[in-house]
């Protein structure tokens, strides 16, 4: 075959990166400044650095307590610790942030006026932090708010004014899975793209293009250790698709739970299918807080055709009270989760 005239390109160097993509979608948005582009660059770098400790974590000695509690009273591992000062380190240098919350703040960093962007991001650096010991799939989930008056950051009312808002507000939202590979999946509100990190050369290829959760699924994912303290509404769905009426057709739902979110949502968005981490008698909001784990997995999920609720209303609508606000979480398959929210609102009469 004749090559005359054609370019010639390395091998690899085809392949749509996460940094040409960003860049692509920059051109095609004629407004954009460009300062999305930068901050998603060190959400990609700080995620390339956390996947490459988590990697390692076991050969350096990673694994294991910080000895410390963060703001929800849980253990830090030391994994936790590192992937904060990662994402935190990296957000600041972009220049682009105006202020972050992270799990592991007890409060909303407001970034030094000489290097502040007009972005804010929530993230959890390092989610299923249970599962980092046994080399389980864990991962980090960013959401990204445009900050109108970053120069009127002052008080902490200011903050709270600028970052209690509903998930509707997001600008991007997305998450890292390191898994058996290492997925970066994310959007901007049009489609939701899934690359995933080729380590040969350090960069992340879109191989997940325009990801649409199935309208159904065959899946469940919820902790059934928790059912003793369910809802009778939680108890009548989980069991009806665990037993389908006779003659409907139904065969039982398989369960799936890995108790990590990122690595539960990912399967969900792929294979279809209900995810649930609900309210119950013990945990009164759910476990799973608002600004960065509810809200950017509900972004993702509704962007691919999917849903998700509280039970009562859309995650995305939900206006949070507090940084570190919990959240009853169902979400996945549109249809899945309108048969529970059938059971839900027949229950709350
Ligand atoms: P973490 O942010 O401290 O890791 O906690 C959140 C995690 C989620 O990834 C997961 O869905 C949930 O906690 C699992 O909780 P449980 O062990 O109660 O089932
Ligand atoms: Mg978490």
């Amino acid at each position: 075959m004749s090559t005359k005239g054609a370019p010639t390109f390395l091998e690899g160097t085809e392949a749509m990166t996460l940094t040409r993509y960003v860049l692509a979608e920059q051109r095609r948005h004629k407004e954009a400044q460009g300062d999305l582009t930068l901050l998603l660059s060190a959400v990609q770098l700080a995620c390339k650095v956390i996947e490459s400790c988590v990697r390692r974590a076991g050969i350096a000695k990673l694994y294991g307590l910080a000895g410390d509690t963060n703001v929800q009273g849980e253990e830090q591992k030391r994994l936790d610790v590192i992937a904060n000062d990662t994402f935190k380190l990296n957000l600041v240098a972009s220049e682009k942030c105006a202020c972050l919350v992270s799990e592991e703040e007890e409060c909303a960093v407001v970034v030094d006026p000489s290097v502040r962007g007009r972005y804010a991001v929530a993230f959890d650096p390092l989610d299923g932090s249970s599962n980092i010991d046994a080399n389980v799939s864990i991962g980090t989930i960013f959401g990204i708010y445009r900050i109108d008056e970053p120069d009127k950051l002052n008080t902490p009312d200011d903050v709270n004014r600028h970052l209690l808002v509903s998930g509707r507000a997001l600008v991007a939202a997305g998450y890292a899975m390191y898994g058996s590979a290492t997925n970066l999946v994310f959007s901007t509100g049009e489609t939701v793209n899934g690359f995933t990190l080729d380590p040969s050369l350090g960069e992340f290829v879109l191989t997940h293009p325009d990801m649409k959760c199935p309208r159904r699924g065959s899946i469940y994912s919820i902790n059934e250790g928790n059912c003793r303290d369910w809802s009778a509404a939680v108890k009548e769905y989980v069991h009806s698709i665990k037993f389908p009426e006779a003659g409907s057709g139904e065969k039982p739902r398989s369960l799936r739970y890995i108790g990590s979110m990122v690595a539960d949502v990912h399967r969900t968005l792929l294979y279809g299918g209900i995810f649930m981490y609900p309210a119950d008698s013990k945990s009164k909001q759910g476990k799973l807080r608002y600004l960065y784990e509810a809200a950017p997995m509900a972004f993702l999920m509704e962007v691919a055709g999917g849903r998700a609720t509280t039970g009562k209303q859309d995650i995305l609508d939900v206006v949070p009270q507090g940084i570190h606000q919990r959240v009853p979480v169902f979400l996945g398959s549109a249809e899945d989760v309108e048969a529970f929210l059938a059971v839900a609102q027949r229950h709350e009469g």
